[in-house]
């Protein structure tokens, strides 16, 4: 070892040792187009934010989506961007600095956040079919989905997240049944206060809905030099959807 490691203070060891970690994990990343993070951010933590989503959703919220997309994209989750309402205590996750620092390890010099989605499934809902959350053509322009989840995503819930490895690297996803399993398929049960880091050119769905309710927050991010718009436009397995003018702007 370096001698002079030896007479470092043990801050600058620590804060050595953590870029190193993050630095291996954003190589993981970049391999497998996904991180899961077990018990990220404290429970407590997590039990407010799940209260304060629960509180604006009610008991019984209506669907923004058409019922075109909801038919054909076999997705059923209610978006709710808190931040643009002004409710800022979500810069309490956006903000943290384990957060912000593993962000930059696999987004680069000059990322950028996105904005702060909360999303509710009821009992009974699909789930999201197979989709990419932006077109895949170009591989440097990609949003990055960090999803915070502040409930366990138990067997009685359903609502597993699965996706493929490497996917990210395979361009687009193929054409097919929008929920049908795909070889080399990965499922994810995220716990309370997990994070899961997962690239938006990777092949991706949920599970439908069986328990209470579910909820997910995702504070996405992008590379420098990326539109704002990267996610109007997602792809699924029968067609290219845009949302801004809730169109299907290509059948596959
Ligand atoms: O809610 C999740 O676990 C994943 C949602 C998703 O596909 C996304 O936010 O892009
Ligand atoms: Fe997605």
């Amino acid at each position: 070892m370096n001698p002079k490691w030896a007479y470092l203070d043990f801050n600058s060891k620590f804060k050595t040792l953590k870029a190193m970690n993050n630095h291996i994990l954003a190589i993981k990343f970049w391999e497998e187009g996904y991180l899961h993070l077990e018990n990220f951010f404290p429970p407590e933590m997590m039990d407010q934010f799940n209260e304060l989503i629960l509180g604006h959703y009610g008991l019984n919220p209506n669907w923004e989506h058409n019922d075109e997309f909801i038919e054909k994209s076999a997705t059923e989750v209610i978006p709710w961007f808190p931040m643009r309402e002004g409710v800022m205590i979500f810069e309490k996750i956006e903000k943290n600095a384990e957060f912000a620092r593993l962000s930059a390890h696999i987004l680069g010099e000059g990322w950028s956040n996105l904005y702060c989605m909360a999303m509710f499934s009821k009992k009974g809902t699909k789930g999201q079919a197979w989709h990419q959350d932006c077109p895949p053509e170009n591989p440097h322009q990609f949003n990055l989905n960090r999803l915070v989840y502040t409930h366990d995503i138990s067997p009685d819930i359903g609502g597993k997240v699965i996706l493929v490895p490497g996917s990210h690297k395979k361009g687009e996803l193929p054409k097919g049944e929008p929920h049908a399993d795909m070889e080399g398929q990965v499922v994810l049960s995220p716990k309370k206060g997990d994070v899961v880091f997962l690239h938006g050119h990777v092949w991706h769905r949920v599970l439908p809905i069986t328990g209470k309710y579910r909820i997910s927050t995702n504070f996405r991010a992008m590379p420098k030099d990326t539109p704002e718009e990267i996610t109007d436009i997602a792809v699924y397995r029968n067609m290219r959807y845009r949302f801004s003018t809730s169109e299907v702007i290509e059948e596959r």
